[in-house]
């Protein structure tokens, strides 16, 4: 009996295939490695609340915010879109983000986080494969150790060969600055490497990097335009 493949069965295991083949895998964190963008909404409302200011992001309103990547530049990015007042000081902006990522390590801190489903057998796979891993990300490093100490433990830089954060490049996704900077340390060409983002920001920063991307839909990110990725699937054990 001839079995005939769907073409999305054979794009499924021949990005298993690639995955599993790839010199490196990069990841993405925000709502990649972990559901973490309602947690940088509660955040980001707390460190208004603290600072005196009236502003409250729905999730209506976040989801639209998430077209800016970047804290500092999604404040700002609101403050703009304020019909009348006086422009926040860009000192203002940034002690509003400092306060934020304070609120945000602790909400982290309180617990009850995990990776998303699939990430750690992926992380685990490649382990035992011997691939390389990095992390390509718009946050801020002190976020990505607030995340990653909870969901892999105190010793988590060691799981990865390369790791660059939005606060060490000139621009931030959808610019690919962070994945040239990945592709830079780990000294590997981009169509060897294989990026997992969640958002249209991030496959475009990939993409212009020359890297081939996996899409895992997440919550925020899920109706953005993932034209171009390799595959996109709901979460990452369908292709584990
Ligand atoms: C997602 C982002 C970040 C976070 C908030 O990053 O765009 O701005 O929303 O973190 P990723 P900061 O590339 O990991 O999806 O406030 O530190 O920017
Ligand atoms: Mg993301």
């Amino acid at each position: 009996m001839t079995v005939a493949f769907s073409p999305a069965a054979v794009d499924v295991q021949e990005v298993k295939d690639r995955v599993v083949r790839a010199g490196a895998l990069i990841f993405d964190v925000d709502g990649t490695l972990a559901e973490t963008e309602e947690v940088h909404r509660q955040a980001f409302n707390a460190a208004f609340a603290q600072a005196g200011l009236n502003w409250c992001w729905s999730r209506m309103v976040y989801r639209e915010l998430l077209r800016v990547t970047g804290g500092k530049e999604r404040i700002r990015a609101f403050d703009d879109m304020r019909p009348a007042g006086t422009p926040l000081s860009d000192g203002r902006i940034a002690e509003l983000h400092r306060i934020k990522t304070a609120r945000y390590a602790e909400l982290i801190a309180a617990g009850g986080f995990v990776l998303r489903p699939g990430v750690e057998a992926l992380l685990a796979g490649a382990r035992e494969r011997g691939q390389r891993l990095a992390i390509a990300t718009t946050t801020s490093r002190s976020n990505i150790d607030a995340l990653l100490s909870v969901v892999l433990g105190p010793a988590w830089t060691c799981r990865f060969d390369a790791i660059v954060a939005g606060d060490e490049v000139a621009r931030k996704k959808p610019a690919p600055d962070v994945y040239l900077d990945v592709l830079a340390k780990l000294a590997l060409p981009a169509s060897e490497c294989i990026a997992i983002e969640d958002s249209g920001n991030g496959l475009v920063a990939a993409s212009r990097a020359g890297i081939p991307v996996l899409i895992t839909r997440s919550v925020y990110s899920r109706d953005d335009d993932f034209s171009g990725a390799l595959l996109t699937v709901d979460d990452l054990t369908e292709i584990v």
